[in-house]
């Protein structure tokens, strides 16, 4: 193995700009996302004016936002954040679907780095879990993904 070139991404800031593009809707929850990505990323040496955080309506919305904001050219990765919490119809699986497949189709058409930060859940209590409490917080988890794919775009570039 010691022959082989493995390249992987550093989870480290440098001089990379991350765009946070986060929704309102089930603001409460999506509000410790924004603060657990925020904080990873100071913690992993971003300054604050690395940082852009973009507020977009709801999780179904945040695909169209973060295309044209890839497309922009203004920063090297983009943390989405939202919470979509089932209810009683099928709009939960609308939401996710095109949620997840739009953000996915824009980070490969643009080729910018679009970490997948968004809740899908049963329950708000299962939402609440993954938002700083005792599962952990997914933005931050979201956050460091950016940053780790941020930097391998740059290692295969050269
Ligand atoms: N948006 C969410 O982010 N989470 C939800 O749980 C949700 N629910 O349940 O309806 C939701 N709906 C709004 C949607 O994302 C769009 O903002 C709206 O449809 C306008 O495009």
């Amino acid at each position: 193995m010691d022959n082989i070139r493995t390249l992987h991404g550093d989870v480290i800031a440098r001089d990379l700009r991350i765009a946070i593009i986060a929704s309102r809707f089930n603001d409460a929850i999506v509000e410790n996302l924004v603060r657990g990505a925020v904080d990873a990323l100071l913690r992993h040496g971003a300054g604050e004016k690395q940082i852009e955080i973009i507020r977009v309506p709801g999780a179904y919305d945040l695909p169209f936002v973060a295309r044209r904001v890839a497309a922009s050219k203004r920063c090297d990765a983009i943390v989405a954040l939202g919470a979509v919490i089932r209810g009683a119809t099928p709009h939960f699986d609308y939401v996710c679907s095109q949620c997840a497949s739009g953000l996915a189709r824009a980070a490969d058409d643009t080729g910018v780095p679009i970490a997948f930060g968004v809740l899908t859940t049963d329950t708000v209590e299962q939402a609440v879990e993954r938002a700083g409490t005792k599962a952990g917080n997914k933005g931050a988890d979201a956050a460091l993904v950016a940053l780790e794919l941020a930097n391998l775009m740059r290692r295969l570039d050269v």
